[in-house]
């Protein structure tokens, strides 16, 4: 082998397969969250490709992420993790917290945490996994985990990226904790991706129908009306 095959082979080599970069710009409908309405946050919209060819998924794209605790909220309120990676709830608040869910998609209970600590768990099924503080009713978060790496969550603007999908045929699924499953299940289609970036129809998703309610303690109970200022009761495991 001559020098220059040796090159042009190892560039050919170094070339990854051509993958395509998509976005698709999400927002949402009759909601009543003034900002939405307002078309301000069309924050916390997954959506997710899965091949129609299902094989395996691979390494885990993102194996480490995080969820910070921080002024009494989960941030970001809206995760997306692959199968296999580990979330860690960093408390960066001046109060202890706690992290729980008791979803079939993954059960966890960190207890509470002090301040500048942390806690992890690795998910090991696909699910949405909604999560809560056991002191502090109007903490919540959704992480919704996924079995192949090409998904993408909106921020306020509704854009949506996702990269490094590899041509082929997959299924589009839409995920939003205010849609309910009939809505989310009417906007699942078929796409191709060919390489090459592409812009993907505009996505509308509706929030008709969606009822808030509140949730429990992880003993299944309501919260206590009466937490001090601190944000944990005295005594509380
Ligand atoms: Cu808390």
């Amino acid at each position: 082998m001559t020098w220059r095959w040796r090159i042009v082979s190892s560039l050919l080599l170094a070339v990854p397969a051509l993958a395509a970069n998509l976005t698709v710009a999400v927002r949402m409908s009759h909601s009543r969250v003034a900002a939405v309405r307002q078309g301000h946050d069309y924050s916390g919209v997954v959506v997710w490709l899965d091949p129609a060819d299902a094989g395996p998924p691979g390494p885990v794209r993102q194996p480490r992420l995080t969820m910070k605790q921080k002024d009494k909220r989960f941030v970001p309120h809206v995760l997306a993790a692959q199968v296999g990676a580990t979330v860690q709830f960093p408390n960066l608040d001046a109060i202890f917290h706690s992290a729980f869910s008791n979803f079939s998609g993954q059960i966890f209970d960190f207890g509470l945490y002090p301040p500048g600590t942390s806690r992890g768990v690795t998910f090991s099924r696909p699910g949405v996994v909604r999560i809560f503080c056991n002191i502090h009713p109007s903490m919540s978060a959704v992480i919704v985990v996924l079995p192949y790496p090409w998904f993408g969550v909106s921020g306020p603007s509704g854009e949506i990226a996702i990269r490094d999908v590899p041509p082929g045929d997959y299924r589009l699924h839409v995920f939003h904790e205010r849609a309910r499953q009939e809505t989310l299940s009417a906007l699942e289609r078929r796409i191709a991706v060919s390489s090459g970036d592409e812009q993907l129809p505009p996505i509308e998703i509706s929030e008709t129908g969606y009822i808030e309610a509140p949730h429990k303690n992880k003993y299944g109970l309501d919260y206590p009306p009466a937490t001090d200022a601190s944000g944990y009761p005295a005594g509380h495991k």
